[in-house]
């Protein structure tokens, strides 16, 4: 497919487009058609790429790859789009000719939400690798009609507003109606016997109908195009039975509910719930898309048989994991497989990746509510669970054991258990996470079941994060070692050569400097503050959780304003701090750690005394388009998360390869972060794994630490005063008691590395050594990396065209 066209001919058709879809010319165009003329155009292309990809995929009987998730978080689409298509420049010149900037237009565009944090961002990460690796791949999740709420701080606290993206976003979408699928809830099971013949038939059961909205993502070069299928919900317009029956007001009930399956994300990070509404959601996604799948595979093999060796079906964590029984109870009750055929195929087609080790995060559904939303599939789980434990028992897997990986159990479905019992393939997300999978959450079937468990370390799509987010930083890597890394990441290498040459480290403070221009731009239109460029841009940018420590970073800041009143003439390496965070709407501890950054910053900022020095800024609401101009303004990688509980981290590596320093703790994918670039090059602190663990049994005493340490008593006896009125006592209770993620443990640690930071900042030579080398080193991080080891090790799928040397 050839994308490039000319100036000339592109301008033509931006003006026949909007033409036919705005009935303007371009005197009359706003800027908003302008934008979705030119997002039209580029979605044409790719679904024209796409279709002869997928032409030449069907030919090949290329192995599919079905992503299954919650959450894609997607962003903005127009550049990415542009970009790997290769015909930014382009665009660029015909808007030009008609006197139109693209980032004009780029701005018009909303980011598409759809996902809560670092799991929905890697799935749209994940989707962009498997089109530049040319793997035919589909993804499938919701068409949320609100994406994560708008995050908007009243006096420190947070509210939520909706995110409706659809006016700007639906651009993207295609509309499929004809090839909606039907999805059954609640109603009941009959089973009949004969001799030889058993039949389930489910009844009475309310239909909702699943309508596909296809959105594509173009990979670098445009040969691979990747499909993300959201499912919208509809009720049936009549349901005749209903009708005739006489139940009118039933009729037009559900209806109404049908809709909102899909009206909205659940903000929850790291957490669940357990609620009804999101349970139907999930069989929602599942069924819809193992339908799809199972559909097109038939039209394409007629049989089913074959399913492993042309499909790979991945369950991104365990919202979709209902997918077993589904793709059970289709080769069962439709297909007519017995049920040690149906297992084997379903078992080898599905992997599963899970993302956390939160308690809280483990997903476990009442046996009750689950039973009356899915009779169907319930008995299948149950039958999936009684064949396991029979097995386990055969083995002779003593009891106890043998109940801690059931499925079912405690009146409860168990989701991850059912996972790991369905899958062929396990893994974590780094390999740290994954061996503690294998010691801790997973250790009974990792006993008896080594060769499921792997490790994936997580990667990030390298093309936005560093060529579209910071295009001065990649034009000079192209200049110094080619352009190849765009392809192949692990090129950074060459970078070391330079790591000696003066000038290249000049021009990269130099780039640093004007991403931290843009970004105080920024901050001093939102925030109202004037920001120093010249000092440390320190930057914490993830979800609120008590996990990641946002207030061992702020309560640093807070000790350290309190050392500088007292120590005005100290020598201090002028520093900003930058927080942006979402706090999941019903997680009050979070709220009120948000608040605390706030006023903590309102105290600083507005201390005359200080103020020259230290800044403290609470960016709101952080998403994906923020992320992309904040994280090439980093000097400072906060990832301070207690050591074993961040799977991985996904903004670590985007912080690196763009040239900032990690200040963190050797948890999640810091270690291997740790691994590429030395001790030189990494500002490491706090307790292991295992010292955290060793604390943990021998009793962890945060008081002792606040008697002993005066920074820390200074800094919390501060923060139990109430800042600017507000009480903030949970918080100091919280350190000084019972702690689950040890803030005061690692505090003397983390302020040590914050002295080293500012000591290494002082000498610029130094520091843009440093970055150079974490730019250099951080090849392996791609997701064009972590997509080709799913591929070889859990898929078992090639590219469509191997790649040729060149
Ligand atoms: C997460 C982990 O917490 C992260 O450490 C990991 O990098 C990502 C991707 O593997 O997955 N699991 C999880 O539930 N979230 C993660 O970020 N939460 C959100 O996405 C909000």
């Amino acid at each position: 497919m050839e994308y490039r066209h000319s100036a000339q001919q592109i301008k033509k058709k931006i003006l026949a487009k909007l033409e036919h879809n705005f009935g303007v010319g371009l005197e009359n165009a706003t800027n908003d058609q302008l934008y979705k003329s030119v997002a039209l155009l580029a979605r044409e292309m790719m679904e024209q790429g796409r279709s002869e990809f997928m032409a030449e995929a069907e030919k090949k009987q290329a192995k599919q790859v079905y992503y299954l998730c919650m959450e894609f978080l997607l962003g903005r689409s127009l550049k990415n789009t542009l970009f790997n298509l290769g015909i930014e420049e382009a665009f660029r010149e015909a808007l030009q000719q008609m006197d139109v900037k693209l980032e004009t237009l780029y701005d018009c565009e909303p980011d598409a939400g759809l996902g809560n944090g670092g799991l929905g961002r890697l799935a749209a990460c994940f989707m962009d690798a498997l089109a530049t690796g040319q793997y035919p791949s589909t993804g499938y999740s919701l068409c949320y009609e609100y994406g994560i709420f708008r995050q908007k701080l009243v006096d420190g606290w947070q509210t939520e507003l909706p995110d409706f993206w659809l006016p700007g976003g639906r651009i993207w979408l295609h509309e499929i109606p004809e090839k909606a699928v039907e999805v059954h809830f609640r109603g009941h099971v009959e089973e009949h016997w004969d001799s030889s013949y058993h039949e389930t038939i489910h009844k009475d059961y309310t239909t909702i109908l699943a309508i596909p909205c296809d959105l594509f993502i173009a990979g670098m070069g445009g040969k691979g195009i990747s499909r993300l299928r959201l499912w919208k919900s509809k009720g049936q317009a009549f349901d005749m039975g209903l009708f005739n029956s006489g139940n009118y007001m039933r009729a037009m009930e559900e209806n109404a509910m049908a809709e909102t399956i899909t009206k909205v994300l659940y903000p929850d990070d790291n957490h669940s719930e357990g609620k009804s509404l999101r349970l139907t959601q999930q069989y929602f996604l599942v069924s819809a898309s193992i339908q799809d799948i199972i559909r097109t595979h038939l039209f394409q093999y007629s049989t089913l048989d074959n399913l492993p060796e042309k499909v790979a079906i991945h369950m991104n964590d365990t919202h979709p994991v209902l997918a077993i029984p589904e793709l059970m109870r289709i080769m069962l009750d439709e297909c007519g497989y017995d049920w040690d055929r149906a297992w084997d195929l379903t078992t080898r087609t599905l992997a599963y990746t899970n993302h956390t080790v939160m308690k809280e995060a483990l997903e476990c559904w009442d046996q009750d509510l689950f039973r009356m939303q899915l009779p169907r599939i319930y008995q299948i789980v149950e039958e999936i669970n009684r064949r396991f434990c029979q097995q386990m028992h055969d083995l002779g897997v003593d009891g106890y054991k043998v109940g801690r990986m059931a499925p079912l159990n405690d009146g409860y479905v168990k989701m991850a258990n059912l996972a790991v019992v369905g899958s062929h393939c396990v893994n974590g997300v780094s390999t740290l996470h994954s061996e503690i999978l294998k010691e801790t959450v997973f250790h009974d079937f990792y006993t008896e079941m080594p060769d499921k468990f792997t490790n994936v370390t997580n990667g990030i799509a390298h093309r936005r994060w560093l060529n579209q987010s910071n295009p001065e930083l990649a034009a000079l890597l192209t200049e110094k070692i080619g352009k190849e890394y765009i392809y192949d990441a692990s090129q950074l290498k060459k970078l070391e050569a330079y790591k000696e040459d003066k000038t290249v480290l000049q021009e990269l403070a130099k780039i640093k400097r004007r991403n931290k221009e843009r970004l105080a731009a920024y901050i001093a239109r939102e925030n109202h503050l004037t920001l120093d460029p010249n000092s440390i841009f320190d930057v914490q940018v993830k979800r609120m959780h008590e996990y990641k420590r946002q207030h061992l970073n702020a309560l640093n800041i807070l000790a350290t304003y309190l050392w500088l009143k007292s120590h005005p003439n100290a020598d201090f390496t002028p520093h900003t701090y930058i927080f942006g965070a979402k706090a999941a709407p019903g997680y009050y501890f979070a709220k009120q750690m948000i608040r605390f950054i706030y006023e903590l910053g309102e105290v600083i900022n507005h201390d005359p005394a200080v103020s020259s020095r230290m800044k403290v800024v609470y960016v709101e609401d952080y998403r994906v388009t923020l992320a992309e101009l904040m994280i090439p303004a980093a000097d400072i990688s906060e990832q301070i998360s207690l050591a074993g509980t961040e799977a991985s981290g996904t903004s670590n590596m985007k912080f690196m390869i763009n040239g900032a320093v990690t200040l963190g703790t050797l948890d999640g994918a810091n270690v291997e972060i740790h691994d590429s670039v030395g001790d030189d090059n990494m500002l490491l602190f706090g307790m292991t794994t295992p010292e955290v663990e060793a604390l943990r049994a021998a009793g962890y005493h945060p008081d002792q630490i606040y008697y002993n340490n005066p920074a820390v008593h200074g800094a919390i006896d501060f923060l139990r005063g109430g800042i600017n009125g507000v009480d903030f006592s949970d918080i100091a209770n919280s350190l000084t008691g019972n702690d689950p993620y040890m803030v005061l443990a690692d505090f003397e640690s983390y302020q040590r590395a914050q002295a080293k930071a500012m000591q290494l900042y002082a000498n610029p030579e130094t520091w843009q050594r440093m970055c150079l080398c974490n730019i250099a080193n951080a090849g392996r991080f791609a997701a064009d990396r972590a997509i080709r080891e799913y591929a070889e090790r859990i898929w078992h799928c090639a590219p469509l065209t191997e790649k040729t040397e060149n």
